[in-house]
């Protein structure tokens, strides 16, 4: 399994008088030195580590939900499972176009909520009559889970299912007949949509329902009224590559990160305990000495919401967020699973679809071309570096200019490493580079499959890498670096024209640019603060334009009133001014010294 040249043992031509019984005895001879050398050489997992399954999974990097039901047609985010079966008739259904817009989005599956809480199924279950067999669509004819299965394979993207534990819908939900029900339901899902790579369990569980009309409060204990470990045998059975989501019960092949906001901590363990509960930091950091190897998912929307709003449609987010999303998520160890919503005519918003594609671009862009590579690398000892495991000094043929770094670790045998550091020498004296997106330490905590810092920009001649602290020696099998462009280049929100090419940079930590290719006729500035925390919060600003960066005109200056307490989308308005430039200053912060925000944007005419 583990391919490698250096397994390759030299021989040399050996004269010796060969007879049978020595060939024999040579023969044997050989096959041991070169069993033992591949032993030796061969690394030796420490703590637990990933299946083949878990592996495949993590290399998928970024894949898609789809939340499309009930909900969509009655703009709720939970049905209460008593929704018409008349509302469900799409104009426009087009799981190809679902497809299409993941795949250019960089995702390489689709999650799809074949049922949600309200119980509808969106295949013509056996077992119910609420689903799409008794709605208007296609005279009761359609089934939206093989058309995006079938959508999915001409695509090239793996498919997989959300099926919702909890069922407002179903009478029978809180006793045991239901369990029944709920196995009957995923084995149709199992065996008639061909291979499936993932198999999600929300862990919203009980309360309020419809209940086939009883209209009540039912509380079950999800731990156990499920019956996970029957229900997970018979997906090992019939779908033995899948890896199972779960939040409710036993603990799955995967973990919920703790939050739906798009971030795992940076410090990101790929191990939990078997058993026991997993409280926020468990599910967000991973548990360094966990006896069990459980990888993180990073599940967020691109809207706030999971499912379809139209009011949302001015609040997709912006490439920035996305690109933070990526960081915070894939370069911290974790893949990412990004949620589009569906339309009540049955496509995803062209709003949602362009953001999706131009963040697939820009990852591209960042990670186009790797500095490292033409450059020299060299082991370090451990007495030449800062740390006790050693390192690698990356020398540069010519001082380089960069500002993200990525490591990757041999995770296929345990992850180790706990600390590292990275040092530029820049100008002839080392600087120490830190994590900019983590706001407590330096952020250089662990790697696992893929670790990405992103930091100011800095030109240097070397870079020194050092493990610091490792359970064991680390196994790096990947070390890049690379220069992101100093922009964010934003696309259009639908109906507010928005220029196609929205640059955002921060010269100095109170001082935000937003450069246009092009003169703009600039009506608003909208910022989004920086969303459960007061750091960085700007309370008060002025807004100044320009059109040669030496002209600054002043377009607006005040305070975003109740910002901190509520931080919500805030709007400055003004008389149309003609502009290339914008700078917001941060007159003050509620807390900090750096500008934060969750969202920018700017209306033009
Ligand atoms: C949550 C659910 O309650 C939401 O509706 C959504 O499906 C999200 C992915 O998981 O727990």
């Amino acid at each position: 399994m583990y391919q490698s040249t250096q397994y390759f043992i030299m021989t040399t031509r050996i004269n010796l008088h060969i007879t049978r019984v020595n060939l024999l005895i040579i023969a044997s001879v050989l096959l041991f030195v070169f069993t033992v050398n591949i032993q030796a050489q061969k690394p030796k997992p420490y703590g637990p580590v990933p299946t083949e399954d878990q592996l495949r999974w993590q290399e998928m990097e970024m894949y898609a939900f789809i939340h499309y039901s009930m909900n969509t047609y009655t703009n709720e985010e939970w049905g209460f499972g008593n929704e018409s079966l008349e509302l469900f008739n799409p104009a426009d259904l087009d799981c190809r176009q679902w497809a299409r817009v993941c795949k250019q989005s960089g995702m390489k599956g689709i999650i799809f909520t074949a049922k949600h809480h309200c119980g509808f199924c969106m295949w013509p279950s056996a077992y119910t009559e609420y689903s799409v067999k008794n709605t208007p669509w296609k005279q009761g004819k359609g089934d939206v889970v093989r058309e995006l299965a079938d959508a999915c394979k001409k695509e090239g993207l793996k498919f997989a299912v959300y099926l919702s534990p909890w069922d407002r819908n179903h009478p029978e939900y809180g006793r045991p007949e239901y369990v029944t029900y709920f196995r009957n339901q995923l084995r149709e899902l199992l065996t008639q949509y061909g291979d499936i790579f993932e198999v999600w369990f929300d862990g919203a569980n009980g309360g309020d329902g419809w209940y086939g009309g009883a209209n009540e409060r039912r509380r079950i204990d999800g731990k156990t009224y499920y019956g996970w470990a029957e229900t997970f045998r018979m997906i090992r059975e019939l779908q033995p590559h899948a890896v199972i989501w779960n939040d409710g019960g036993d603990r799955g092949d995967l973990r919920w990160v703790g939050t739906e906001a798009g971030n795992v901590g940076e410090t990101n363990w790929s191990l939990l305990n078997k058993v026991g509960d997993t409280p926020f930091h468990m599910l967000h950091f991973g548990l360094e000495d966990g006896d069990s190897w459980v990888p993180g998912e990073t599940n967020t929307s691109i809207r706030p919401g999971w499912f379809y709003h139209p009011t949302e449609d001015s609040n997709v987010k912006s490439l920035s967020k996305l690109m933070d999303t990526y960081y915070k998520s894939v370069g911290r160890n974790s893949t990412l699973l990004l949620n589009f919503p569906i339309m009540p005519n049955g496509r995803i918003h062209p709003t949602d679809s362009l953001r999706g594609i131009a963040f697939n671009k820009m990852i591209h862009e960042v990670f186009k071309t790797d500095l490292a590579k033409k450059a020299k690398k060299t082991k370090l000892l451990p007495s030449e570096t800062t740390g006790k495991w050693g390192g690698t000094l990356i020398t540069f043929k010519r001082p380089t200019t960069f500002n993200r770094f990525v490591a990757e670790e041999d995770i296929r045998y345990g992850q180790r490493v706990k600390a590292f550091k990275l040092e530029a020498e820049v100008d002839g004296r080392w600087v120490s580079l830190k994590d900019e997106l983590v706001e407590n330490g330096d952020g250089l905590t662990t790697i696992g499959y893929r670790r990405i810092i992103c930091f100011p920009t800095v030109c240097a001649t070397q870079l020194r890498f050092s493990i610091v602290d490792a359970k064991a020696e680390p196994l790096i099998k990947r070390l890049s670096v690379y220069n992101a462009p100093a922009l964010t280049a934003d696309i259009p929100d639908s109906g507010e024209k928005l220029s196609s090419s929205l640059h955002i940079f921060f010269p100095n930590p109170k001082q935000m640019f937003i450069d246009y290719d092009q003169e703009q006729n600039i009506t608003a500035f909208r910022y989004l603060p920086p969303q459960g925390k007061r750091d960085g919060v700007v309370t008060h600003y002025t807004l100044w334009a320009s059109n040669d960066w030496s002209n600054w005109q002043k377009v607006a200056s005040g305070e975003f009133s109740n910002i901190v307490n509520n931080p919500i989308w805030q709007t400055i308005r003004f008389a149309p001014i003609k502009a290339k430039i914008l700078r917001l200053d941060a007159e003050r912060l509620a807390e900090g010294e750096r500008i934060g925000y969750d969202d920018i944007e700017v209306v033009t005419e």
